[in-house]
């Protein structure tokens, strides 16, 4: 399968994020695209194209357009209040408080954001529309015939919603691509989430819609960031109600676990009958991401990979989380050669 592939996720490169009480180098970093980017080439996965650019349109179908234009806004105003260092919010809504857009950016950041571990920096914006552009390519190949592509990007995109932006995500790529996707010709489209955390972001962006499954499988928010969404009980709303599945797993939880949840999601996608699949393929579920608490192995990425062939839909795999770095490229290249391995059975 062709990866679509921009060097501009590079202009995003956050300094440092909240956790566990300090500010640490932020997990969400370069390196991480260069090493899969590698291991796709040495796996011979395929050709790795340039995306070509779609403008605002595809984002503002999605994403709500003031929230747009603070992205794209937010560097500039930010250094003139405060000179040239990452701007990371202090404080956010409670029960009781009032959603009125403030004026200044530090009120604008706490209104936009849900953590302090998503820094926006002077590249954010360049980075991010990057890779929305590259997911939007690979929906474009897919839609045009191509089986299967894979957007490899970053900064990732499930956690960031219509109008907010955290969890190291600032534009919903994987969103953006399967609306695009609609747009193209598909009555339906499943977006399977294998990211460790919820898909918060896609999950409130079509919650209301039964022309978008979204499926997610997830660390149980009772545990686990982003802590409140993605519990079983959430299936949709109006017309959107059954068209939104939640697996969430415990701490702890390895194949024995994870391969049921699979399969499950696999069954609720056969049932839909998709005319496109969008993955969001995060690879923090492995063993040994230092960020995250389920036990899956090398092998079960290849698994993941095999399962999800076995819909047999165009599919589209749009890179989410992973943070184990010298570790992911070759889960993250598991998933697509399983799929491959699979296809061709
Ligand atoms: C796209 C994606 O995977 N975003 C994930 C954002 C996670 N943010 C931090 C979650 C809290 C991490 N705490 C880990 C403590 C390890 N000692
Ligand atoms: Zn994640």
């Amino acid at each position: 399968m062709k990866t679509v592939y921009s060097e501009d996720h590079r202009l995003q490169h956050g300094r440092a994020e909240l956790n566990d009480g300090q500010l640490v180098p932020c997990f969400e970093m370069p390196r991480r695209a260069e090493i899969v980017l590698a291991r796709v080439r040495s796996e011979r996965l395929g050709p790795v194209v340039a995306p070509e650019r779609f403008g605002r349109a595809p984002l503002e179908a999605v994403h709500r357009k003031p929230f747009l234009d603070f992205l794209a806004g937010a560097w500039a105003q930010w250094i003139a209040a405060h000179g040239d260092c990452d701007a990371l919010p202090l404080n956010w809504l409670a029960r009781g408080m009032r959603p009125i857009e403030p004026e200044t950016i530090d009120g604008r950041l706490s209104f936009y954001s849900f953590d302090a571990a998503t820094p926006i920096t002077a590249g954010t914006w360049a980075a991010a529309t990057a890779a929305a552009d590259c997911a939007l390519t690979g929906a474009k190949l897919v839609a045009g015939g191509e089986g299967a592509a894979f957007a490899l990007v970053r900064p990732p995109g499930h956690h960031a919603g219509s109008d907010f932006y955290g969890g190291y995500c600032f534009l919903n790529n994987a969103a953006i691509a399967a609306e695009a996707l609609r747009k193209q010709g598909a009555k339906r489209v499943a977006i399977l989430d294998v990211d460790y955390h919820h898909g918060n972001g896609t999950q409130e962006i079509f919650y209301r819609r039964d022309d978008m499954l979204t499926v997610s499988i997830h660390a149980d928010p009772k545990q686990e960031f982003p802590f409140f969404l993605g519990h079983a009980d959430e299936t949709g709303e109006g017309k959107g109600e059954g068209f939104h599945l939640n697996l969430p797993l415990r701490w702890g939880a390895d194949w024995s676990h994870y391969g049921m949840a699979i399969e499950a999601m696999m069954r609720r996608t056969r049932d839909y009958a998709p005319d496109a699949i969008v993955v969001s393929l995060g690879c923090d579920t492995f063993k040994d991401d230092p960020i995250s608490k389920f036990k899956l192995t090398h092998e079960d990425f290849t698994r993941i990979g095999a399962a999800i062939a076995g819909a047999g839909k165009p599919t589209l795999f749009v890179m989410e989380g992973g943070y184990a770095v010298e570790a992911l490229g070759v889960n993250m290249v598991n998933v697509l050669t399983g799929f491959e391995a699979a296809r061709r059975r």
